[in-house]
């Protein structure tokens, strides 16, 4: 029961949790703001670029492709009835995380905090709102058969952990600025 739940829930989030650190490894070049401020402030700031906003809406959406793929044969190896992602449910959850990211940027500079600076709790959840909510969008009938209230219970406890984890692991390897 708790292994399903668990299982259910990493899988159908794991095409949210990939862009970000995909966003990382290939960011730079053109800010998405081009530069421009509002109320003396960078309305996003250069770490939200085209490139790895593309990236990591790309990594996730095939990343979705990947795990449809291997489905079948993991579900049988844990003994749970894994979901698959229709194309939309895939891109909602990739381009939502990486919507749901950009948005937490334009809120910490609303709230006079430099690029990389921390916010703890939008850090960890910003980009889980996006994907949900774009998915819900997206692919309703999907989303609704896949995030039980049990499941969405379990996301949203299980991925503030992960993201502290590979945030820590990421500076670590020396591939992010901030440990966060
Ligand atoms: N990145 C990017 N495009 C995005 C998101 C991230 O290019 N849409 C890259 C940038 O190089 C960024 C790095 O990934 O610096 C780390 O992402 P994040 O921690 O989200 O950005 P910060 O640089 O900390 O900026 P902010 O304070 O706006 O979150
Ligand atoms: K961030
Ligand atoms: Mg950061």
């Amino acid at each position: 029961m708790v292994v399903s739940l668990v299982a259910t829930a990493f899988w159908a989030m794991l095409p949210a949790y990939v862009p970000n650190n995909a966003a990382v490894l290939a960011g730079g070049g053109r800010p998405i703001d081009g530069g421009r401020t509002w109320g003396g402030r960078r309305v996003l700031g250069d770490g939200k670029t085209w490139r790895g906003t593309a990236a990591g809406t790309l990594a996730g959406t095939l990343l979705a492709v990947v795990l449809n793929a291997a489905a079948p044969a993991v579900s049988d190896a844990l003994g749970v009835s894994l979901p698959t992602f229709p194309l939309a449910a895939g891109v909602g959850l990739a381009l939502g995380a990486m919507l749901g990211d950009i948005g937490a940027s334009f809120l910490k500079r609303r709230s006079g905090r430099e690029r990389g600076a921390a916010f703890p709790g939008l850090d960890q959840l910003d980009f889980v709102v996006g994907a949900l909510a774009l998915a819900f969008v997206a692919a309703p009938g999907w989303f609704s058969a896949t995030f039980s209230l049990p499941v969405l219970a379990v996301v949203l406890v299980m991925t503030p952990v992960l993201h502290v984890v590979t945030n820590v692991g990421a500076y670590l390897l020396g591939l992010k600025n901030e440990p966060w």
